[in-house]
């Protein structure tokens, strides 16, 4: 990977912002009110400044381990699937986020400002950011926005197993689950505070469902077939009367199952930007695993911080 040298304008913005060691390790700078992982500002603000959303993009967000595999798999399928036949998908040798790269952690970590101009249409990116952190062109051009999130239960969970069975900061100590807990609860974590996170899709859906579609996890986990659907049609693709005769919303479906994906030999074995597992994306995929590693009480201030967080927006999570 090249690594940019951080400007001289970085370096000062650097200085002014708050900072602190996640759980794991990792070093976070508070940025426009969001946690960041210090390797995402720098690929952030060259993404503010150099993307150009195109009309028929597809821009799939999530804060990390909300189901984004999962949703990119999904989505790549239903948008090429005339063209790319189920059996020759490169999702059956590649894992989902090689075929769909992230904005912050690929395409403009890589390079300052990379050509993504002749990329096939539709041409579907993944982000992180939160809504209001998204390039203007995102928000501005009639592209869509496909944001997944998950219950914070199972997301912190999620994350934490994620971290520690890939360990970044190979000499850090993380912190103990009561101390990682407690800073998720004060927001600071990757891409966090979860809930203002959220809560900028959440509106952004409610503000403009044909611009942003809103999904949870759990709902895809309950019965994966209308939202396969939903998603055809959300971006302008939905499905014939022949294609559901023959089967392809099932098709897709098992394709991009976790079962399915986390079978697959690439999937099995490799890593993902040298470092991180391709099988450390595919853990358990169940609601509700939290039950198993966290306690009452901790689930209490969840719902108790939940509910202050989104008093009156109507934003709920089942747990
Ligand atoms: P990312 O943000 O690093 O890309 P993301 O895919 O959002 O991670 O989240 C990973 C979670 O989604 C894992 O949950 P778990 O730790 O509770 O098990 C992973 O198992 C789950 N997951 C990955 N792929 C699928 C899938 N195809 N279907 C359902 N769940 C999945």
């Amino acid at each position: 990977m090249e690594k940019k040298e951080v400007s001289n304008e970085l370096q000062e913005l650097l200085q002014t912002l708050e900072q602190q060691t996640n759980w794991d390790g990792l070093p976070l700078v508070k940025y426009d009110a969001f946690w960041l992982p210090d390797i995402a500002l720098r690929p952030i603000l060259s993404a503010q400044k150099y993307f150009k959303a195109k009309d028929s993009d597809i821009i799939l967000a999530s804060i990390p381990k909300s189901g984004t595999t999962w949703l990119k798999a999904l989505v790549f399928s239903i948008a090429n699937r005339n063209v790319i036949s189920i059996d020759q998908s490169p999702l059956l040798t590649s894992n989902p986020h090689t075929v769909v790269p992230y904005l912050e952690f690929n395409l403009y970590s890589y390079q300052e400002n990379p050509n993504l101009q002749d990329l096939p249409s539709p041409r579907i990116f993944a982000t992180h950011m939160p809504f209001k952190m998204l390039p203007d062109s995102i928000r501005e051009s009639e592209c869509k926005i496909i944001y997944v999130c998950r219950n914070p239960l199972d997301q912190f969970v999620s994350h934490r197993h994620f971290w520690l069975e890939n360990k970044i900061e190979k000499v850090a100590v993380p912190l103990d689950i009561d101390a990682a807990f407690d800073l998720f609860c004060q927001g600071i974590h990757h891409f966090g505070p979860l809930w203002d996170h959220t809560l900028g899709y959440w509106n952004a859906g409610l503000k403009n469902p044909q611009k942003v579609l809103f999904l949870r996890y759990e709902d895809l986990k309950e019965d994966i077939t209308p939202h396969v659907k939903k998603i055809a049609e959300f971006i302008g693709s939905p499905f014939s009367p022949e294609e559901e005769k023959q089967g392809v919303v099932d098709q897709i479906s098992r394709l991009c199952s976790i079962e399915n994906l986390r079978n697959l030999e690439v999937n099995k074995n490799g890593y993902i930007l040298d470092v991180l597992k391709n099988s450390s994306f595919f853990r358990k995929g169940e609601v509700g695993d939290w039950i198993n590693h966290l306690t009452p009480a901790m689930a209490e201030r969840v719902k108790d911080l939940m509910a202050s967080k989104f008093d009156g927006s109507g934003l709920t999570f089942k747990i």
